[in-house]
């Protein structure tokens, strides 16, 4: 008998099997590389995108917008700036909100960038929130002057959903100089999958 043995034959198809299994296994490692972050997107920070609202009981100071650091009497970074004081034993608020386009099913990531003033007694809270609930927090407590808060959000409805910069300055009844917060930037990526 001058034939392959049937061992050879069994070498042959386990060759061709292996072959076979080459591509399938590059295509299993590129998927998850298709999850990938979307391009990343900066909401403009401008009062024509958001609106103000404070609690209207500033013992002094207030909200500044410069932008583009326009404004040569307060030399507060470019944004958002809430410098107000609160009057004794009462709590002064300031909140900015725009509102966002999102799509069910993604994940947002937001990077916000802020800069704080730490050196008078009391300390300012700053919060954002979406969709009314807290997502994350800084405090005027202590260094780094600046930083960036991220924040992770899963929109499970698609549409618009409302983005709020909040600084918090509880009075106390002998002390009513808070710090200042100036929010900067509000930038974000969302996945793909
Ligand atoms: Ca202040
Ligand atoms: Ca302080």
């Amino acid at each position: 008998m001058q034939g392959p043995t049937p061992r050879s034959i069994t070498r042959r198809q386990l060759a061709a099997g292996a072959a076979w299994t080459v591509p399938a296994l590059t295509v299993a490692a590129a998927a998850p590389a298709m999850a990938v972050s979307g391009p990343r997107t900066c909401v403009t920070m401008a009062p024509s995108t958001w609106t103000t609202e404070t609690s209207n009981n500033a013992s002094a100071g207030g909200v500044y917008w410069d932008p583009s650091q326009t404004n040569t009497t307060h030399q507060y970074p470019p944004g958002f700036t809430v410098n107000a004081d609160p009057p004794a034993n009462d709590t002064y608020w300031a909140t900015i909100t725009t509102t966002i386009h999102v799509v069910a099913g993604r994940t947002y990531s937001f990077s916000v960038d802020y800069e704080k003033f730490i050196r008078n007694p009391l300390t300012a809270t700053g919060t954002v929130l979406i969709n009314g609930t807290t997502y994350g927090s800084i405090t005027t407590t202590g260094l780094p002057l600046n930083g960036t808060l991220p924040v992770t959000y899963r929109a499970t409805t698609t549409g618009t959903i409302s983005f709020a910069l909040r600084v918090t300055i509880p009075a106390t009844s002998n002390q009513t100089s808070g710090d200042d917060i100036t929010w900067e930037s509000v930038c974000y990526t969302s996945d793909w999958t």
